[in-house]
């Protein structure tokens, strides 16, 4: 891939300054330094380019210079702003405009023509910073709200880059777009680059929308790409992201995280029995004091009296039922839902007081943007709302809700996850949310219960969760009940189907799967049949809902790159990995379809459990049969299993010794060429030699090839770099096309690069799915770049079968 070139408003690192003046960088955590930190560690040339977060004016023009050249070191480019700007822009039509509006807060957003200005003046400022770092050729993406002019004002000066931007939040409905003064701006500024990503497909249906009625002039295809008047074209599309999923699910094992749950969990009476005999002394005082003479309440019964109603009936569930935990962490912030959130869990406490004394709400909250009055009013709603549940609610030894209000780290974030018997997550509005997802990280392989708006992008990821509508009190009440009272297993089983595509589906993929697509759509050849997010979920959907699944994949070019030299095309120890894992999944026959010599698939597959065709379907090695229970029953499958040979073959003893020496002449004339034996096959390699030499070989040796074979029941095949002498009675499709008659699949998948796999795409049934490699003309019905994207295709489809039941 050429040079990636990352433009977001904050850099991944910032700036800490001591007392004594000196600085340090220190790396931030968010979600985007973790989504696309790694690939700018790991590429040499990848730079990242953003705002500071500090003051210049702070600064002499020395210290300045010093602060880019650290920044430098770290491949960050800084962009200082002053504070006019930062008001302006950030504050000001950033946070005050925008981000209210895209998170449906209309009430919220103010249109302040000198705060458009200013945005529009510091979008400039990035495209001055970004201009003379730019080559020919490099790749440039661009991230979230900050920055929508930028693709346009980028694409202007240079037409041909390669231009992403994608949105971190939601995109509104045209409803709610159109009342932003300058949205036809907003649009045009986007659609400068050549791929737009959102989390969700309802995103990128309401971004169409609105450009179909905003926008008119520019006209939106059945395939998500918008035409331009001057002929430039943006793709629009679906990425939702993901998280490290591996870093949540240790740290949640670390020391300190461990201390942290194991803290919660004894404050909030699990496993104490000193708490409880507390619990059950308020209720045995509660009704002392009910029965004395003279006491205030001694004239009323306990449903007149809340607070002996609920010592009481916490005092006679002790025993009965054990304590939980609920958390949430959030940035205080209105489109999180906190009141709505709190006053649910007031009613459930109301509703079903037989959880007074049992359950403890972990609710971490951070205030942010505190200069904002509308962010303070809702800091004070929220600190009323917990006093209000605490101080009706609590007992001597219990606090229903645990609040805390500092800025914690990862690893007693974690630890606050896994102690949470529940998480509440009902944001009002939210692009992904990743807390949902690192809470389940951090329940990796176990129960726990997540609550989860419908509001949020991940709500369509994490389908097993408790969906809720979080402005519905009610329901969020009933949901959270609900998540309080099942069972250990039901939660398991749930959360370890999501667990499989949060571990597929991570920050990593999430960054590589949007880089794959840019250079898709940005790659003449490449872009038509391109599969998008709405297809790729079909195909998804399909394969879960089916009984029997069957992948026909082809081997090299396909699952991995192809290289000059075939013998270096060995599968790595991952992909080995993943064949297995796919190829021991119930109801999923794998196949390798592959030109390769039975003798090479057998030294490099035969373990695993994957059917195998070799040299074009000359030969085929069934999949194993059931799990061998003995040694001898072992043996058996294996000599069961033995490769068969297609006998309608001519005889190669026969034809190869004519054929072999045209070829050997060949490789005398094209160096670096070199002749391949296979049983049933000859094939003249030339990917390591001079293209220029080895066309012009090719054509010669082709037209002579084609007068040889005549008649004698072979054919020449011209594949990428390869030319190959095999027998007419062979083609990858005629192989499979037992399998397909065989009517024992509901699901067929056929993937592959070259013009053998085109047999294939020909003969597998209309609905099923076939996936054609790269450029070129093709019958299949989608267009992937390569073996990266299709090996994350695998890995999904493998995570939607990897916990269901076995289906025989
Ligand atoms: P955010 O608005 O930052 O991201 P979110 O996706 O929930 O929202 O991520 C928040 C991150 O901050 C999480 O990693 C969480 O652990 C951490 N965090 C939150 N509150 C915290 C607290 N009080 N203390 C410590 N850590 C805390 C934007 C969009 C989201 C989208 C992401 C990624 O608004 O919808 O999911 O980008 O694209």
């Amino acid at each position: 891939m050429s040079r990636l070139i990352i433009v977001s408003n904050r850099l991944p690192v910032s700036l800490d300054t001591a007392a004594d003046g000196s600085y340090s960088l220190r790396q931030n955590v968010g979600g985007l330094a973790t989504a696309i930190g790694p690939y700018h560690k790991s590429h040499r040339d990848c730079l990242w380019i953003g705002w500071s977060g500090i003051d210049p004016d702070q600064y002499s023009s020395e210290d300045l210079e010093g602060i880019k050249q650290a920044y430098q070191e770290r491949r960050c480019v800084p962009i200082f702003l002053s504070q006019d700007e930062l008001d302006g822009y950030y504050a000001g039509f950033s946070n005050d405009a925008l981000w209210p509006l895209f998170h449906d807060f209309s009430h919220e957003a103010s249109f302040n023509p000198s705060d458009w200005e200013m945005y529009r003046k510091v979008n400039k400022k990035f495209a001055q910073v970004i201009e003379p770092l730019l080559s020919k050729g490099d790749t440039i993406w661009i991230q979230d709200y900050h920055l929508m002019l930028l693709p346009k004002m980028l694409r202007e000066r240079f037409p041909s880059a390669s231009i992403g931007w994608f949105l971190h939040v939601p995109f509104p409905s045209v409803e709610i777009f159109r009342s932003l003064p300058w949205s036809h701006e907003v649009l045009e500024g986007v659609l400068g680059a050549d791929l737009v990503g959102f989390h969700t497909t309802d995103f990128v249906t309401s971004f169409l929308a609105c450009i179909r009625r905003l926008a008119p002039e520019f006209s939106v295809g059945d395939d998500s790409v918008v035409d331009l008047p001057d002929g430039h074209r943006a793709a629009v599309d679906a990425f939702p992201i993901g998280i490290d999923y591996n870093l949540y699910a240790r740290t949640s094992r670390s020391s300190l995280a461990k201390a942290m749950r194991r803290g919660i969990e004894t404050a909030a009476g699990k496993n104490r029995s000193h708490y409880r005999s507390s619990v059950t002394a308020e209720g045995n005082a509660a009704a002392e004091a009910a029965s004395r003479d003279g006491s205030w309440w001694s004239h009323h019964n306990q449903e007149e009296v809340p607070e002996l109603m609920l010592a009481s009936s916490a005092a006679s569930s002790v025993g009965q039922r054990d304590n939980k935990i609920i958390v949430s962490v959030d940035r205080l912030d209105y489109t999180k839902g906190l009141p709505e959130r709190l006053e649910a869990f007031g009613r459930m406490l109301e509703k079903y007081p037989e959880w007074t004394g049992h359950v403890t709400y972990y609710l971490l909250a951070t205030p942010s943007r505190e200069d904002v009055e509308s962010y303070r009013k809702l800091k004070s709603q929220v600190d009323e709302l917990v006093g209000k549940i605490n101080g009706r609610y609590s007992l001597l030894a219990w606090t229903p809700i645990h609040y805390i209000t500092r800025s914690l780290s990862i690893k007693p974030v974690c630890g606050i996850y896994a102690a949470g018997d529940v998480a509440l997550v009902t944001p009002l509005r939210d692009g992904m949310n990743l807390v949902a997802k690192e809470y389940l990280a951090c329940h990796d392989g176990r129960e726990g219960a997540l609550v989860l708006s419908n509001m949020a992008g991940a709500a369509g990821e994490l389908t097993d969760a408790f969906i809720v509508n979080p402005y519905d009190i009610d329901m969020v009440c009933e949901a959270l009940h609900d998540a309080l009272e099942i069972s250990p297993s039901k939660t398991r089983a749930g959360n370890m189907r999501m667990q499989a595509r949060l571990k597929v589906r991570t920050a990593q993929n999430w960054c590589l799967d949007f880089l794959d697509t840019l250079r898709q759509v940005t790659t003449a050849g490449m872009t038509s049949k391109r599969i998008r997010m709405e297809t790729r979920n079909q195909m998804v959907s399909q394969w879960e809902q089916a009984k029997r699944r069957l992948i026909l994949c082809d081997y090299d070019g396909t699952l991995t790159p192809l290289v000059r030299n075939p013998e270096r095309a060995q599968p790595t120890k991952a992909l080995r990995q993943m064949l297995r894992d796919i190829g021991s999944q119930p109801g999923v026959d794998l196949f390798l379809v592959s030109g390769r010599s039975h003798e090479t698939m057998d030294e490099w597959f035969s373990d695993l459990p994957i059917g195998l065709i070799a040299e074009h379907g000359a030969w085929y090695k069934p999949l194993p049969t059931s799990p061998a229970t003995s040694t001898s029953s072992a043996i058996a499958a294996e000599d069961e299993r033995s490769w068969q040979r297609n006998d309608a073959l001519p005889d190669p003893a026969v034809w190869q010794p004519q054929i072999r020496p045209i070829m050997d002449e060949a490789v005398k004339r094209v160096p670096q060429s070199f002749v391949e034996v296979k049983s049933d096959a000859l094939a003249w390699h030339y990917r390591m030699s001079d293209p220029k030499l080895a066309a012009c070989e090719d054509e010669r040796l082709a037209s002579h090839l084609h007068q040889v074979v005549s008649g004698k029941g072979l054919m020449v095949m011209r594949n990428s770099k390869v030319l190959e002498v095999c027998p007419v009675a062979t083609s990858k499709g005629q192989a499979v096309q037992p399998l397909i008659e065989s009517g024992k699949y509901d699901f067929t998948l056929a993937v592959g690069d070259d013009a053998t796999d085109e047999t294939m795409f020909s003969v597998i049934p209309q609905n099923s799915w076939s996936i054609k490699i790269g450029p070129g003309d093709t019958k299949a019905r989608v267009r992937m770049t390569g073996p990266s994207a299709v090996q994350l295709l695998l890995r999904d489809l493998a995570a939607g079968t990897s916990t269901l039941p076995t289906e025989e």
